[in-house]
C-alpha cells in the first residue's frame, strides 16, 4: 500500500483500486471501463463524457493516449477526477502521462513486444515518479493483438502484435506475465481497431491463466462487448466508438448493460 486512499464506491472499506476492480467483478460479473483520450477532445468534452460514463454505469475511467500531443494532461486528470466518483485510472502511453490526481496507474509492460523501452525502460523512469506521487501501481501485462491494420500503439512502440490465429503464442505471453507477477492481463486490439480481439483467443487465455483479463480495442456494440465477456473477459474497455456519439446517445448505457448482464 502506498498510503493513499482511493475511492470507496461501495462503502465497503475497499482501499485499493485493484481491490475495487475485483469487487466489481464479483458483484456485477464483469465491468466496463471507458477510455478518455486527452488528444481527441477539449477538457470540457472529456469532463462531460466522464460524467456521462458514470451515469451510464461504467465502473472505472481510463485516461491515456498512445501519442500524447496535448500539454494539459495533468489538468485533464484533475478535472476528470473532480467530476466523478468512479476510480480514475491512468493508461499511459509514456512516462509523461502520469498525474498525482489519478487514483491508480496501469503499470503496463508491453509483453507482446521485444522493445526494451516498453518492457522495462520507461518503467525505470516512471517508478520513482509514481512513488513520489503516491499513485497505486497496478502491474499489467499488455498484449497487443493483430487487428486488421497497423494500430497507433503498434507503430509508436515499434513492436509486432500477436497474429490473431496464434492462440498458443497469446497463451504463452499471458502465462509468462502471470509467472512474472503481473496482476492483470490486457488483451489489446488498439484504439479504433478494425477487428477486436477474437473470442477464441480470449477463451484460450482465460483457460490458461488465473489473472483477471481486460479486453479492449475496436469494440463498438453491446453485442460485441457481451461476446468478449462471455468468452472470458472480466473487463471491457471502450473508447473510440463513444467519442463519435452525439450528446444524449444511449450507446454507453447499452454497452454497460450488456457487460453487466453477461
Ligand atoms: C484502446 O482498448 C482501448 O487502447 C479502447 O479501444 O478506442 O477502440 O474502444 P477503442
Amino acid at each position: 500500500m502506498d498510503g493513499r486512499r482511493p475511492p470507496d464506491p461501495g462503502g465497503k472499506g475497499i482501499v485499493t483500486v485493484y481491490e475495487h476492480l475485483l469487487q466489481v467483478r464479483e458483484r456485477r460479473g464483469a465491468g466496463l471501463m471507458v477510455l478518455l483520450d486527452p488528444d481527441r477532445h477539449d477538457i470540457e468534452v472529456i469532463e462531460r463524457r466522464a460524467l456521462e460514463a458514470q451515469k451510464a454505469g461504467c465502473d472505472a475511467l481510463l485516461i491515456g493516449s498512445s501519442l500524447l500531443t496535448t500539454s494539459n494532461f495533468d489538468e485533464v486528470v484533475q478535472r476528470t477526477k473532480q467530476s466523478v466518483d468512479v476510480p480514475v485510472v491512468l493508461f499511459p502511453g509514456g512516462v509523461q502521462q502520469l498525474s498525482a490526481h489519478a487514483d491508480a496507474v496501469l503499470f503496463l509492460s508491453l509483453l507482446s513486444g521485444r522493445n526494451p523501452q516498453y518492457l522495462i525502460g520507461d518503467h525505470v523512469q516512471a517508478a520513482p515518479i509514481v512513488q513520489k506521487m503516491g499513485l497505486e501501481a497496478i502491474p499489467t501485462g499488455y498484449i497487443l493483438v493483430e487487428s486488421g491494420s497497423v494500430s497507433t500503439v503498434q507503430y509508436i512502440s515499434a513492436t509486432s502484435p500477436i497474429p490473431r490465429e496464434k492462440l498458443d503464442i497469446a497463451i504463452a505471453h499471458a502465462l509468462a506475465g502471470e509467472y512474472l507477477g503481473v496482476k492483470l492481463i490486457y488483451l489489446e486490439g488498439g484504439s479504433g481497431a478494425r477487428w477486436s480481439v477474437p473470442e477464441d483467443m480470449i477463451q484460450a487465455v482465460r483457460d490458461s491463466v488465473s489473472l483477471p483479463i481486460i479486453v479492449g480495442g475496436g469494440i463498438r456494440s453491446p453485442e460485441e462487448a457481451h461476446e468478449k465477456i462471455k468468452a472470458g473477459a472480466d473487463w471491457v474497455v471502450v473508447g473510440n466508438v463513444l467519442e463519435k456519439q452525439p450528446p444524449g446517445s444511449s450507446l454507453m448505457k447499452e454497452i454497460a448493460g450488456a457487460v453487466h448482464s453477461a
